[in-house]
């Protein structure tokens, strides 16, 4: 017998297919056609919205046991960030970092790692799949971001979590630093964490200690590490590039769920 939601997920299938069809016969003719293309464009959405509705988004990202633990959990992108404010941190062995959170909130605060290790905290072994085709399982220990912002207390107007990292990307002069964003569906869900361990340990620096984030239902790109603030905003416009992260500004998708 069908569940009510396996009926709602066949229809919807079906209807995705029907879509899929018509774009691709409709594709050739219709490629040269500016409105057309700016209606693929949207599609981005409406695939963001499928995946919302058949995967519901409060659904848990599987966990493992500490059977499953990689041995050593690779890291990749950024594995130690040259810029001079992160190497001063590291000189003084984490004692002067502090998490800033402001932007849409009513009380902005800066939390030092001592503050950050005193909080409730969650710990889940995950799997991480990053999309250049590598996965590793790791154990996560950190504060969850809901506790974080029930401190800071977003306003109504806060649609948006942006993640502020240490590292710059490119050398130049112009702003590089790596940044990420979730929308509140994925900054209040209990795997959300901001992880300070790795396997029992405090983070090591190539997995971007002393702090990054885990959001453990999407790719790995969406995990900031070397993270120095926390800002809410209503939309990414200001934002550099202007689509929620450094990979997005390059093409990637915003919303990378697995
Ligand atoms: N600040 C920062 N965060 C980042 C990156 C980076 O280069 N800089 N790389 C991303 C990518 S593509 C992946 S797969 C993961 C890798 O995390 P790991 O180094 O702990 O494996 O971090 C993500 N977060
Ligand atoms: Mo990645």
């Amino acid at each position: 017998m069908n569940s009510p939601s396996t009926g709602r997920r066949r229809i919807l299938r079906g209807a995705l297919a029907a879509a899929g069809t018509m774009l691709l016969s409709a594709c050739d003719k219709l490629s040269h056609n500016e409105s057309f293309v700016n209606f693929l464009k949207s599609a981005q959405h409406l695939s963001r919205s499928a995946h919302k509705a058949v995967s519901a988004r409060k659904a848990m990202a599987q966990e493992f046991t500490e059977a499953d633990i990689a041995p050593h959990f690779r890291s990749n992108g950024t594995l130690m960030p040259r810029d001079e404010h992160y190497r001063d941190l590291v000189r003084g062995m984490f004692m002067d970092y502090k998490l800033k959170i402001d932007g849409l909130v009513e009380t902005p605060a800066a939390f030092s790692l001592a503050e950050l290790r005193a909080m409730p905290s969650r710990t889940q072994i995950t799997r991480h799949d990053c999309v250049e085709g590598w996965s590793a399982i790791g154990k996560w220990k950190g504060v969850p971001l809901a506790h974080l912002l029930a401190q800071v207390k977003p306003l109504p107007s806060a649609k948006y979590v942006v993640f502020r990292c240490a590292d710059s990307m490119d050398s130049g002069s112009s702003d590089s630093t790596y940044y990420e964003s979730v929308d509140l569906d994925d900054a209040y869900h209990p795997q959300t964490i901001l992880a300070y361990d790795l396997n029992d340990a405090a983070l090591p620096m190539s997995n971007g200690a002393p702090l990054r984030a885990r959001i453990e239902r999407q790719l790995g790109y969406k995990h900031a590490k070397y993270v120095m603030r926390i800002e809410l905003v209503d939309s990414f416009d200001k934002i550099r590039g202007g689509n929620g992260g450094y990979w997005e500004d390059l093409g990637y998708e915003w919303y990378a769920g697995i």
